[in-house]
């Protein structure tokens, strides 16, 4: 008896697929690089106004500082120590930032790299984030500290030390991840290190995790972790409250190792989202809009209850990590604003907006030599602040896809929706396509190369409604388009594929 409370209690503990947002919100926005300070600022102006539940940071730990090539937004990826100073600001500029979103309801989800430390060749006496002195040579990381019997060297048994062959789960758990000093997390010590890191950022408020590489980790090692993390701080989260996990596994098929392994710990990104929406939007190998009629597990992917889902994320849009040529991205703003507009009216998973910096792209062959460009920063390396424009756009090459129209209300209409099912779905037999949420939204895509001119089952009550697309509705009146939903909730729409955005998209609170 005593077994089985425990049993399932153990069970009820390793539940965190919730990501506890407020107010009925729903999508979280990466904020790719961002500072703590401006972070802080945009949870108060302009992300808990405008619906978003939660924010992904940047890795917020101690990490190598490289300035060959100069500064790359991957050192932040090489951690060098639990310590809370990274190039997005001190561990004070952190905890105001956690207070203060916390506060206007918006949560914060910490990018954590649990995996590995920096890369071998990281060499002795360089440079980190918070000054302190590490030894990639000896693995000595005294300011955690791990030496060199807290990695798994002596258990990967490939020539050079990396992770040579997918294909081996052995070598993809202990070997080095390109060639980043792979931690050995079987062992209680460095166990405890890591849950104390995780357990402090719980403390001062954060919600969850976006745990990086966990393809890379044991999902023994990770539950154990998991299961030892505290409940959520109950200044702004109710009592037993476990945080948020999400996983990051890329899995679109083909190797051993599957996202199926992680779902029973916590959420996992959903890579095969945003590879294939890429193909469909793109109408490459014969893909259709209309073909997303079962779009979800339908389409292969996972449950929707243990995905996170996105268009791209700070992999894909560089060509890193998986996906291809076929992710679409703000550099095709067009179709990207589609696919993530799609995205946020389908009610498959928990949706992530991506939030990124321009670069000076660079393409030799076909790869981005500049992809390892980091943030907008002074010539030493410090990462600029976000400034503002007149318009609400963001300057200084700080793209936020987020405060772009058509995405912010996108995420206003996915809480509208939130609860409803999907309904009334129609489409042309190719790529013009119509849905509903129930009696509460409607969106209509014309991806096609011609007009779209039909009347349609929107499921709404009657009544005029303002596109959120092409504007919003304003006090009473209405900035975009207005449609018209007849009493038996058909409404006529026309959308010329020549037009800005080829979508349109109403919803309950943009009735007029
Ligand atoms: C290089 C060579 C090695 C060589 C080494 C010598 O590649 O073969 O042995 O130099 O020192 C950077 C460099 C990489 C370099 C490595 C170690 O790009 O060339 O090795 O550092 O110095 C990001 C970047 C990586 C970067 C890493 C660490 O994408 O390029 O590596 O940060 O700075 C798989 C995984 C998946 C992963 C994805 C990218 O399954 O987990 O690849 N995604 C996550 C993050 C990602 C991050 C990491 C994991 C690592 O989303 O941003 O990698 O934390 O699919
Ligand atoms: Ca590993």
């Amino acid at each position: 008896m005593k077994l089985l409370v425990l049993a399932m209690l153990l069970g009820l503990s390793l539940a965190q697929f919730s990501p506890h947002m407020k107010h009925g919100r729903t999508s979280l926005v990466h904020l790719f690089e961002w500072r703590w300070a401006d972070i802080a600022e945009e949870c108060e102006r302009y992300l808990a106004p405008n619906g978003y539940g939660g924010v992904q940071i940047s890795p917020p730990s101690e990490s190598i500082v490289i300035t060959n090539p100069w500064h790359p937004w991957w050192q932040r990826y090489q951690p060098i120590s639990y310590n809370l100073c990274s190039r997005s600001g001190t561990e004070n500029e952190l905890r105001d930032m956690i207070t203060r979103c916390n506060n206007v309801g918006v949560n914060i989800y910490v990018d954590a790299v649990i995996n590995h430390m920096c890369g071998a060749g990281g060499g002795e006496g360089k440079h980190s984030s918070c000054g302190t002195y590490f030894n990639a040579n000896t693995k000595d990381f005294p300011s955690v500290p791990y030496s060199d019997w807290d990695f798994n060297d002596g258990k990967c048994h490939t020539s050079s030390g990396d992770i040579e062959n997918y294909h081996d789960i052995n070598q993809v758990r202990n070997c080095r991840l390109v060639s980043l000093l792979d931690l050995a997390l079987e062992k209680d010590y460095v166990r405890s290190k890591v849950i104390e890191y995780m357990n402090k950022l719980i403390d001062m408020g954060v919600a969850g995790f976006r745990v990086d590489a966990c393809k890379h980790m044991w999902p023994g090692d990770l539950s154990i972790i998991y299961g030892s993390l505290n409940n959520l701080n109950t200044k702004w989260f109710s009592g037993g409250s476990r945080p948020f996990i999400f996983q990051e596994v890329i899995d679109l098929g083909g190797e051993p190792i599957t996202s199926s392994e992680y779902t029973g710990l916590g959420r996992v990104t959903e890579f095969k989202y945003g590879a294939k929406l890429g193909k469909v939007m793109r109408r490459w190998d014969g893909e259709k809009l209309c073909y997303l009629r079962n779009w979800g597990e339908g389409w292969a992917m996972m449950p929707s209850d243990k995905a996170l889902v996105f268009v791209d994320n700070h992999d894909n849009q560089r060509g890193h990590g998986a996906g291809g040529a076929s992710i679409v991205t703000f550099w095709d703003s067009r179709l990207y604003k589609m696919a993530v507009g799609l995205m946020l009216a389908h009610p498959y998973g928990v949706t992530r907006v991506m939030s990124s910096f321009r670069w000076d792209r660079y393409f030799v062959d076909g790869k981005d030599k500049n992809d390892w460009m980091g943030p907008p920063s002074y010539g030493n390396g410090t990462t600029k602040p976000v400034p503002i424009n007149p318009d609400t756009t963001c300057g200084d090459s700080w793209v936020c896809e987020h405060r772009w129209r058509q995405i912010r209300n996108m995420v206003i209409f996915r809480n509208v929706v939130d609860g409803q099912p999907l309904s009334n779905w129609w489409d042309n037999g190719s790529n013009q396509i119509a849905f509903g949420r129930g009696s509460r939204g409607f969106i209509v895509i014309n991806n096609d190369d011609w007009i779209l001119d039909d009347t349609l089952n929107t499921g709404l009550p009657g009544g005029t409604y303002c596109d959120v697309i092409s504007g919003q509705k304003e006090g009473s009146r209405c900035t975009g388009k207005q449609v018209t939903v007849e009493s038996d909730g058909r409404a006529y729409f026309k959308i010329s594929n020549s037009e800005e955005d080829p979508f349109i998209s109403i919803h309950a609170e943009s009735k007029l």
